[in-house]
């Protein structure tokens, strides 16, 4: 196990497996020469991953399951050249991921958040409250219309809104009325709303950076529920503190969980702590997908959710 799980999650999975718990050893060199040939998989996460340096050297390894959909902390290039079978946790987290952008973006719109501390602080005996902005009518641009996207952009069309994406080719069964952008730069061009649910990783790191970010402009608010990765998180602060973008929300950052001082002193900014997937309902159907991968590859020699 590469680093602690659900207690719940590690209690079930030690009680069937013989568990070393990866984070708890100091000698590292001396435990893989003992243990490292017997060892045939590997319990992680999206936060915990596993190294080129831990694959290549378990010559028995077979199986990789994670917690979480993200596998960018995960080499996945070692994986392959090793034969190594990588499992991932898609689609039950999918709803509440969605709802968390939502959530924040409803709450940067609204300036949920900055008004909840202008009741708390007594403000409103003497000041009148500023106002929100609409979501109805404007519109929100995706970058990254998978299976996360798609729940996005149906919830902001409850909302009113109109949908904007852009993924590396037009999706097929996207609806019609979305309007496809061929480039990030277009869809920040076309956005009001910018919100980010794509893979982390080699492919989009600083995808988002201060060209994208003037493109959404001094009206525009930023919604990363992705990967801290994706954005120029230096780009974001200049911008936002320069007024050249009118609001972020963020659920992940670029050093978890460091968070820049210059973020948290921001009223416009609604910060959370990656808990995109974070609810009881769906953290148990992850950490059941887990077990499901585990014992699906050692009892059937068959993972239920292989990463392509
Ligand atoms: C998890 C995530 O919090 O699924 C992902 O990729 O980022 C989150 O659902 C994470 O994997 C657990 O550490």
């Amino acid at each position: 196990m590469a680093g602690p799980l659900l207690p719940d999650l590690m209690a079930r999975i030690e009680a069937k497996y013989r568990v070393h718990r990866w984070w708890e050893i100091d000698d590292r060199a001396g435990f893989l020469a003992r243990h490292g040939p017997a060892i045939r998989g590997i319990a992680t996460s999206g936060r915990h991953g596993a190294t080129r340096d831990m694959i290549s050297s378990l010559p028995a390894l077979e199986v990789i399951v994670s917690f979480g959909v993200g596998v960018d902390p995960i080499d996945m290039a070692g994986a392959r050249q090793h034969g190594v079978v990588v499992a991932n946790t898609p689609g039950v987290l999918d709803d509440c991921v969605a709802d968390t952008a939502l959530a924040l973006m409803l709450s940067v719109s609204r300036r949920i958040c900055e008004l909840d501390r202008f009741v708390r602080a007594g403000r409103w005996r003497k000041e009148s409250p500023p106002m929100g902005r609409k979501l109805g009518g404007r519109r929100c641009g995706i970058l990254g219309l998978g299976n996360i996207g798609r729940q996005i952009a149906r919830r902001a069309e409850a909302f009113g809104m109109e949908i904007a994406y852009h993924n590396r080719s037009p999706r097929a069964d996207a609806p019609a009325h979305y309007l496809y952008c061929a480039d990030v730069h277009a869809l920040a061009r076309e956005s009001d709303i910018l919100v980010l649910s794509l893979p982390g990783g080699g492919d989009t790191r600083k995808l988002v950076d201060q060209r994208v970010i003037d493109a959404l402009g001094p009206q525009g608010i930023l919604v990363n529920v992705s990967r801290g990765s994706v954005v120029d998180q230096d780009a974001l602060v200049l911008a936002l503190r320069e007024g050249r973008l009118a609001g972020a929300g963020l659920d992940v950052f670029e050093n978890e969980p460091d968070v820049p001082a210059a973020l948290c002193a921001m009223e416009q900014v609604v910060l959370s702590p990656h808990i995109g997937s974070s609810t009881v309902e769906t953290r148990q159907a992850m950490a059941e997908l887990v077990l499901a991968n585990l014992d699906g590859w050692f009892e059937h020699r068959r993972v239920l959710t292989p990463v392509a």
